[in-house]
């Protein structure tokens, strides 16, 4: 097999430098472990941006995939296929809506619920021809594409990639009066929001902000849309980060006082298990019946393989309650960050909720502290990436058990005294 050294050295060769990832290289991944070429093992503490919640190649998602790759993988969407429906009709019934687009990657998810809001802002709400406009929180992440970094203030995500798209405003997260404020302008479709903010920082807003924006929304006649490309599929220990504390199954109403049920709903990433590229749009049909036939789509959207890998992908998070398991574990994980922070001074604040966590470096984001810590935490056998430069983002698959919850706090916590001892 190739080494490490070279597999590096053939992507800094060949590849565009649009990353700059931790120097190790996977070949090998089964439930919370990655392994190196040279077979050095490790905690994945990522998941592929919480892409893989239900554990490397897990194997009811592998045999699916199998499965249907052997039967009959595109058939695009000028025909039928028999599976699309199948699957459309579990994610309805599992999420608590009408009906699915379903699409590929996140972003393609995001671009797809903004057509549909912008349609609906004309055709169903009576806002001015090329009038309509979207609220988006600052710091916000939901993809790379050209539409989706017009309103990004991430220097890098925006910097030279105009003539950026408009018909977005932004206003500040967690603000409820700036919500209501920008909420005022009759030509506003929709507000699209990240239930907790991933890239920010793992930005866990008050108590009820969800609620808040929700009812707002709906009093003014504009869309909620929720994000939850990366909070969603029990990441945050409940199906949906709009469940609250809910650990249902399924999305459901019948949790009123905990459950805010988004207009738009877009999913990726854990939606297929990080097996595939799969995302999906739900919402009811008012809204989506907005679109109609020759007004959107994707090769690959609603493909079969696609249909069956997600649904196993979902099945696993159910049968496996892995809402419950983030939800425990997660509180576990912070109680042993908050007890760290009381003995190591590199540790300025733990936040997040379920297996989404962050813990601040004490340190200036220009430093490089976080960056030396995580290569510290890999030579220890534990992966994680900063973010923002002093933040490290903790956030292992979902199908984790507690005794290695426990062997992986470990770990952090000799990684994080040593580095400091060394220090000092
Ligand atoms: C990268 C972060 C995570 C997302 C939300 C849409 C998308 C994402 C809320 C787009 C994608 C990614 C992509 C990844 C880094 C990453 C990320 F660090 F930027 F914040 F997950 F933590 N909405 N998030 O988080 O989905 O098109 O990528 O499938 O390398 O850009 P995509």
């Amino acid at each position: 097999m190739i080494s490490s050294k070279d597999a590096i050295s053939l992507e800094d060769n060949y590849g565009a430098h649009n990353y700059h990832p931790l120097p190790v290289v996977l070949a090998k991944g089964e439930g919370v472990y990655v392994w190196d070429p040279e077979g050095n093992q490790y905690f994945d503490f990522l998941s592929a941006y919480s892409a893989v919640n239900q554990g490397h190649c897990h194997p009811k998602i592998i045999a699916a995939l199998k499965d249907q790759a052997e039967t009959l993988t595109l058939t695009s969407r000028a025909f039928y296929n028999n599976v699309l429906g199948e699957y459309e009709k579990y994610l309805c019934d599992t999420f608590g809506f009408e009906r699915v687009l379903p699409m590929n990657t996140g972003a393609e998810g995001v671009e797809t619920a903004i057509k549909i809001t912008r349609k609906w802002g004309y055709e169903k709400k009576g806002i001015p021809p090329g009038e309509a406009k979207i609220i988006v929180c600052s710091n916000n992440f939901h993809g790379r594409t050209t539409t989706i970094i017009s309103f990004s203030d991430d220097a890098g995500a925006h910097g030279n990639f105009g003539p950026y798209t408009p018909g977005f405003i932004k206003i500040a997260y967690n603000s409820i009066n700036q919500l209501e404020e920008a909420l005022k302008d009759p030509a506003i479709a929709g507000f699209l929001v990240e239930p907790i903010q991933g890239e920010a920082g793992v930005m866990v807003p008050d108590d009820n902000y969800l609620k808040k924006a929700a009812a707002l929304c709906k009093s003014k006649n504009v869309l909620f849309i929720s994000d939850e490309i990366q909070t969603g599929i029990a990441r945050t220990g409940s199906l949906l980060a709009v469940c609250g504390d809910c650990t249902c199954r399924s999305a459901c109403e019948r949790q009123p006082e905990h459950y805010t049920k988004p207009d738009i709903l877009i999913l990726g990433k854990a939606l297929s298990g990080g097996v595939y590229p799969v995302s999906a749009v739900l919402c009811d049909n008012d809204i989506m019946e907005v679109i109609k036939p020759g007004q959107h789509g994707s090769t690959f959207g609603g493909n079969p393989l696609a249909c069956r890998v997600a649904i196993a992908a979902l099945e696993v998070v159910k049968e496996e309650n892995l809402a419950q398991n983030a939800r425990h574990l997660g509180e576990i994980f912070r109680r042993e960050m908050e007890n760290l922070k009381t003995e190591c001074r590199l540790i300025s604040l733990v936040r997040g909720k379920g297996l989404l966590n962050a813990v601040e470096v004490n340190d200036s984001p220009e430093s490089s502290t976080a960056w030396d810590l995580c290569i510290a935490l890999k030579e220890n056998g534990l992966l994680a990436k900063p973010t923002h430069g002093n933040i490290i983002r903790f956030a292992p698959p979902l199908v984790m058990s507690e005794p290695q919850l426990m062997d992986c706090v470990a770990i952090i916590r000799k990684t994080f005294l040593e580095f400091e001892a060394d220090r000092s």
